[in-house]
């Protein structure tokens, strides 16, 4: 009989599941389990449960556990009494609490603010499951935990978990413009109904905060780095605030950024200068203001003297007078302010590999204790792959925090299946020989190594109005895998995967080694179709979409494609030795030495860092020219490699996300020729060499590639 039951609940499990995949339940799917044995152990281990605590966080955790195990164990769970047997228990550990009179002091004296512990214990004969924390937040965080052990069908027999976060602040930065146009969004609109906000709360706000928090992320940028000073004035306080309250029982805090000339946009002063008194007490109102309306505001980001935003060095200070000036504003709230490095001027000739280092390294100490260093991963920008930035591991007394992009600007943008966990574990595992030891860019950024006592780690949003959030149904691995490694970078992209998959898919074994092997291989793919070997910097103009090797001519020369790869009749490669612009030179010792000599350097940088001869034998063998042909033609083959595979596993998937995913890597596959093509018609023109053996040459003549126009690419930067 129980069969019976359980094999028509599957039944109309599958049923829903197939009307309704659209994706806009992320990984928070909650479908029926779907092992009937699994179900049935479930159903006895959590017969009843216990939500100790009412406030707000505690409501969500109450809501969250409901909708979970109902959608999980097929039936609700009602709430129990501490006699009952087989009870999850959950709540805060504090004095005189029931979970303090029932665990021992060990299992959680250790958890900080937001580290939870999940343990399966006989109480007085009895067998609970507990859930706990020293605060609500962690609560909610143990309570993803454990209802993502269900949807991963896990054993939950003896539970014995004990997590905490490496990173404090889990930021993700969004792009989004006060119009709702996102700066390289491919997902649609911004999310925040500016307009119609305060008044109008999206279900979608609540759903991001869940979403959020059931992967650690604790903070929300809510506007452009190219910031619109106009976030500040009053109204639109009002609406941050209702987003901060909205967000706030998931603990999420909100950040904005700040136009460092707002005082005279806004306050009509005739200066930003931040040594001016005036300047000071404007901000210092301003702060006081903002408190006002959200008593646990985050603090800025500021984007200054960089692409053309004001900054301190518009009045000669330094970039420590602008974050100093701001951070004084802040901190009698507990605020920080989060200063980006990535600054660049093309008035400086010196190589823009270099400059962030240039402004930062001498101003290392002067900062205030609340200022952080944000930093993108590499010191060009969020290309397929990039060396990790040479300020990490440069800066011993400002500490630092890291900047990854998850909208895939220059990875394929909304259209291209690419799981960036690999390229993340990439970076955050990098030794820097910081003090001549080991230590990682993830030991940097989590204080380990420098004892810094802030820590963050940002992502620059995905997330659009689409339904499916992400645009691409991949996408919203990438948002994932964000998440959960800024909670723990030492997990691997592959477990991450794992997980991801099976909350999103299905926990069907054979379908997800397909899916979590493509994913894994997705990464170096793009990596071979665009930029193989240290290629970089070599997109269209402007809106960064498809090739433009060939791109000279920009307001900019570093904005250009020839500025990075340098090609000519003898090679390729931007020389950034010690016979070239010495970029190199900025990192530890150790790694100079490695990356300087052309026989040891990665081969995955070598292009990066040296500009090497056509004909120079690489590592297989074969002659750079060869290389770079067939790493373009993998590139290629990989994707269709991709389309085979998931068509061989269309049974086990639901026909939207089908279908939505076959058509997203038909447009990978074309696009990937088209790298192929355009790249390798553009630089044969330099080496004037024929493609080796099993290379298809390109469908079209150079001028072809060269013509074409995406004046509507989306995603594209607006102009100020
Ligand atoms: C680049 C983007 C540009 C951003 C800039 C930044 O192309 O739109 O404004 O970075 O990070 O990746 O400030």
């Amino acid at each position: 009989m129980h069969k019976f039951i359980y094999c028509f609940s599957f039944f109309l499990g599958t049923f829903f599941q197939s009307i309704a995949e659209d994706g806009y339940r992320l990984w928070l799917r909650y479908d029926l389990v779907n092992n009937p044995d699994l179900l049935i152990q479930y159903r006895e281990q959590i017969q009843s449960m216990l939500i100790l605590g009412e406030n707000a966080s505690m409501e969500a955790v109450k809501n969250e556990l409901q909708l979970g195990l109902k959608g999980l164990l097929g039936k609700d769970i009602p709430s129990g009494l501490l006699t009952d047997n087989h009870l999850l228990l959950v709540g805060t550990y504090g004095p005189n609490t029931i979970l303090s009179e029932r665990l021992t002091p060990n299992e959680t004296e250790n958890l900080g603010d937001e580290g939870f512990s999940i343990l399966t214990k006989e109480i007085d004969g009895k067998k609970i499951i507990s859930i706990t924390a020293l605060h609500d937040t962690g609560v909610l965080y143990g309570v993803f935990h454990f209802l993502r052990l269900l949807q991963t069908q896990q054993d939950i027999e003896n539970l014995n978990i004990q997590s905490i976060p490496k990173i404090k602040v889990r930021i993700l930065n969004h792009w989004d413009n006060l119009d709702r146009t996102v700066e390289r969004g491919y997902a649609g609109f911004s999310i925040w109904n500016w307009h119609q906000l305060p008044e109008f709360i999206d279900q979608r706000y609540i759903d991001y905060a869940r979403a959020n928090a059931s992967i650690g992320i604790n903070a929300s940028v809510l506007t452009n780095v190219n910031a619109n000073a106009l976030i500040l004035r009053p109204d639109y306080l009002e609406k941050v605030k209702a987003l901060a309250d909205v967000f706030r029982p998931y603990g999420i805090k909100v950040y904005l950024t700040a136009r460092f000339s707002a005082p005279i946009e806004l306050g009509k002063m005739e200066t930003a200068d931040p040594l001016s008194e005036d300047v000071q007490s404007w901000w210092n109102e301003k702060v006081k203001e903002i408190y006002e309306f959200i008593p646990d505001f985050g603090g800025f980001v500021v984007k200054a003297n960089s692409e053309g935003q004001p900054g301190p060095q518009n009045y000669g200070r330094t970039h420590a007078d602008g974050a100093n000036m701001l951070a004084e504003a802040v901190a009698p709230y507990g605020g920080f302010i989060m200063w980006r490095a990535f600054v660049y001027s093309n008035e400086d000739p010196d190589d823009r590999h270099k400059q962030a280092n240039n402004e930062f390294v001498p101003l290392d100490g002067k900062f205030k204790s609340n200022v952080l260093i944000q930093v993108k991963n590499g010191a060009i920008d969020f290309q397929p792959r990039e060396p990790f930035h040479p300020l990490f591991g440069a800066l011993e007394k400002t500490p630092v925090m890291m900047e990854f992009q998850i909208t895939q600007e220059y990875l394929g943008q909304g259209t291209h299946l690419v799981y960036l966990g690999p390229l993340f574990k990439e970076v955050l595992d990098s030794d820097t020989y910081m003090e001549g030891r080991e230590s990682t860019v993830g030991e940097i950024i989590d204080g380990s190594i420098t004892g810094q006592s802030i820590t963050a780690m940002a992502g620059v949003a995905n997330i659009g109005s689409d339904r499916n959030w992400t645009s691409h149904p991949f996408g919203q691995a990438n948002w994932y895998v964000f998440g959960r490694l800024a909670w723990d970078y030492d997990l691997s992209a592959e477990a991450i995967a794992a997980e991801w998959v099976k909350q999103t898919f299905g926990n069907d074994p054979g379908m997800g080694q397909v899916v979590e092997s493509i994913m894994l291989d997705s990464r170096e793919a793009v990596v071979n179709y665009m930029t193989p070997l240290g290629l970089h910097h070599i997109m269209g103009a402007g809106h960064h979409y498809g090739p433009g090797p060939w791109v000279s001519k920009m307001s900019r020369a570093e904005w250009t494609s020839t500025y990075y790869h340098r090609a000519d009749s003898l090679g390729v490669g931007f020389d950034r030795t010690s016979t070239g612009t010495d970029a190199i030179n900025q990192y530890h010792r150790q790694i100079a030495r490695t990356f300087e000599s052309i026989n040891h350097c990665p081969e995955k940088y070598l292009l990066w860092f040296h500009h090497v001869p056509w004909h120079q034998p690489l590592a297989s063998g074969n002659t750079l020219w060869n290389e770079i042909c067939l790493h373009y033609q993998k590139g290629v083959d990989q994707v269709a490699g991709f389309v085979d595979r998931w068509q061989n596993i269309q049974d086990s998937i639901d026909e939207q996300r089908y279908h939505h995913v076959l058509s997203l890597l038909t447009i990978q596959l074309k696009e990937a020729r088209w790298w192929r093509d355009a790249c390798l018609a553009y630089f044969q023109t330099f080496s004037q060499l024929p493609f080796p053996e099993g290379v298809e040459a390109p469908l079209n003549e150079l001028k072809y590639y060269e013509s074409l126009q995406y004046p509507y690419a989306p995603g594209i930067r607006p102009k100020w």
